[in-house]
């Protein structure tokens, strides 16, 4: 099983898309090792948290900026995560969103030469080790039921920030070989696997890895491999940016149209839309 490699390594488009194709990832350690775009999108996310501490009268009660705003700040931290997702409003992160080192490898992985994005694709994480980060917390899903528009399509996971080991993500390899998985829709809007199915099918049928956050890699899986969030036990924050790419000449997503689904609300708390 070749899944996790290493940017030292001479990367084989062919061998990462054999294995992205059997087991539905790859993960690439040390992807960003010399990469000004993305030193350029770490380096902005911490200049809009040390310009809201210069500019906005906070209350402050923990030492960590990002965990003082958690807890002291809600709003301020919802809207930077905003400015991360649905979908990235900052220039640098557009540019690494679109930068021919990501770019050229989804191609690959998807056999396409004509990549798009889904609306309500992109996510910013700042996930501390607070109770209230449960709010948030992604049990096992698949990313296809949230953006919609074609299952031919994948979700770059990108570790920011300097912490290490600090939560993550798990996989369950080869499930986005499921057919006809049985959901619900829990009372937040989530998607959920029927429990029974879930042990019996999932559970103790695939292999599942967990992958640490680590800074400046990336991890490329297909939009239907089950996934879960790894809780961030530890003081550092787990920052991290998602963005997903589809092949806009599927044939899933021409017959739709391109259509996925549509942005609702804007804000952290979807059910408080601003108010002007
Ligand atoms: O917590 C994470 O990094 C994973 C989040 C996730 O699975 C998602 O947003 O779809």
């Amino acid at each position: 099983m070749n899944i996790i490699f290493d940017n030292n390594d001479s990367l084989d488009f062919k061998l990462l898309k054999s294995n992205y194709k059997k087991y539905g990832l790859v993960i690439i350690k040390n992807f960003f090792s010399d990469d000004a775009i993305y030193e350029s999108y770490d380096k902005d996310l911490k200049k809009i948290i040390a310009l809201v501490y210069r500019v906005k009268k906070l209350k402050i009660t923990d030492s960590n900026k990002i965990i003082n705003l958690r807890k002291n700040a809600q709003s301020v931290l919802g809207g930077i995560l905003d400015l991360g997702s649905k979908n990235n409003k900052i220039l640098s992160g557009i540019k690494l969103k679109s930068s021919d080192k990501i770019v050229n490898i989804v191609k690959a992985l998807l056999g396409s030469n004509m990549i798009g994005t889904m609306s309500l694709s992109d996510r910013l994480i700042m996930a501390t080790n607070l109770k209230i980060e449960n709010k948030w917390f992604q049990n096992v899903h698949m990313d296809y039921n949230y953006v919609m528009q074609t299952k031919t399509s994948l979700t770059a996971h990108i570790g920011l920030g300097s912490g290490k080991n600090n939560g993550g993500v798990a996989f369950y390899l080869k499930s986005h070989q499921i057919k006809n998985l049985p959901l619900y829709k829990d009372d937040n809007g989530f998607h959920q696997i029927e429990k029974d199915f879930f042990i019996n099918n999932i559970e103790k049928k695939f292999t599942k890895i967990e992958f640490l956050h680590q800074p400046r890699s990336i991890i490329f899986f297909d939009s239907k491999l089950l996934h879960h969030t790894i809780k961030n036990n530890s003081n550092k924050i787990r920052t991290a940016q998602i963005f997903r790419y589809s092949d806009l000449k599927s044939q899933e997503a021409i017959k739709k149209n391109w259509v996925g689904v549509e942005p609702r609300k804007i804000g952290d708390d979807y059910f408080n839309p601003i108010k002007y």
